[in-house]
């Protein structure tokens, strides 16, 4: 090759090393990308106002605007870039299957934006565990969904609740919380949408996930995690919301000692396609109950037999003969969350042997 050729092809080859060498070095110095984080707002105590700063119960929930949330912590601006929408303003004791389904859907209208990068839903904790299951069930992303709420109103000392936003928004900003399914960050924990219970009634380390435990910190602005969900969640879920604008009738008897048919028989009644009974033990049935929920199979509702206990597995053929009565467990999920599922479900089917593959599966 001519040698005034191969000079200006080695010329060449330097003035481009030399662009690529400066881009990388203004990478370098230019400050990192913030990630697009939308806030869901819906109520609960963390938009709550109390009479005075040592006011912790006996507060008003569902006070604050979206906007003025995102206001009190200011820090949020250096965890991303934050705006807020109001999807509902209630205590989440009152929480609806009709703001499940507008929640769900707006949740994934945002995820499917090239330009959000994960979302954060504020919520009151009397019914997160709930929300965050049926979340788990019908969000079709693997972007990060994190649900945050508070124990204290913000009008109190030591309010838990502007530090959880702020750790809420770094998680749902953060790659590593990508495909783990719903998430509930409070108290600096991570804890698993599908898991997670509200286990006493007003402290700040409220939410556990019993016997399995959660899946990480959020330490030192940033998430820490240490276990994976095993169960189908979000992107691998077979449910799709999108054209719903109800969900079939579910309803939960709560078993005791001494009970009797008449909440049962009512719900049914009432119109009731599923019911789930939060036995005793591990999902045992009183004898005397087991003649109304024989009737209900009988008349095409669904019984799902979950537990009262808060733990463990409520397996097949135990204390009952599943097979016989063609009834369906709830293996290790709760009777609140037997629920969701056994309403997703009947949006599909109502074969009996389709659903409990469900419960096995999700
Ligand atoms: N009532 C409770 C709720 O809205 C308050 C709270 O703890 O968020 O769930």
């Amino acid at each position: 090759m001519n040698p005034n050729k191969r000079f200006s092809r080695f010329a060449a080859l330097l003035v481009c090393s030399a662009f690529i060498g400066a881009a990388q070095a203004e990478d370098v110095s230019a400050p990192a990308k913030l990630p697009n984080v939308v806030i869901l707002a819906t109520g609960g105590t963390i938009a709550g106002t109390g009479a005075s700063t040592t006011t912790t119960i006996g507060y008003t929930a569902a006070k604050l605007g979206v906007d003025k949330m995102i206001e009190g912590v200011p820090e949020l601006k250096k965890a991303a870039n934050v705006r807020g929408e109001q999807v509902a303003q209630i205590a989440s004791e009152s929480m609806t299957n009709e703001v499940w389904l507008k929640l769900a859907k707006r949740v994934n209208e945002l995820l499917a934006q090239k330009d959000v990068d994960g979302v954060v839903i504020t919520h009151g904790t009397d019914t997160i565990e709930e929300t965050a299951y049926f979340l788990d069930l019908t969000v079709k992303s693997k972007k990060p969904v994190v649900i945050v709420g508070s124990m204290r109103p913000s009008t109190a000392i030591s309010a838990d609740g502007p530090i959880n936003l702020y750790n809420a928004v770094l998680l749902a900003g953060s790659k590593d919380a990508a495909g783990k399914g719903v998430l509930v960050a409070l108290n600096d924990q991570i804890n698993a949408g599908r898991d997670v219970s509200k286990v006493n009634t007003s402290t700040s380390d409220t939410f556990k996930t019993p016997d399995l435990g959660f899946l990480g910190y959020m330490q030192d602005n940033k998430p820490h995690f240490y276990r994976l969900p095993v169960r189908k969640h979000t992107a691998d879920t077979e449910f799709d919301v999108s054209k719903l604008d109800k969900l079939p009738q579910v309803d939960i008897v709560y078993g005791y000692a001494n009970m009797n048919r008449v909440a049962l028989d009512a719900q049914i009644a009432a119109g009731a396609q599923g019911v789930v009974q939060a036995g005793v033990g591990d999902g045992s049935m009183a004898a005397q109950m087991l003649p109304a929920f024989r009737e209900a199979r009988q008349k095409g509702v669904v019984v799902v037999r979950s537990s009262r206990v808060g733990s463990g597995i409520v397996a097949r053929n135990g204390e009952v003969n599943d097979d016989k009565e063609d009834f369906v467990v709830s293996d290790t999920l709760n009777a609140q969350r037997a629920r969701i599922l056994l309403m997703l479900a009947l949006t599909k089917t109502n074969d009996s042997k389709k659903i409990q593959q469900m419960f096995y599966t999700y």
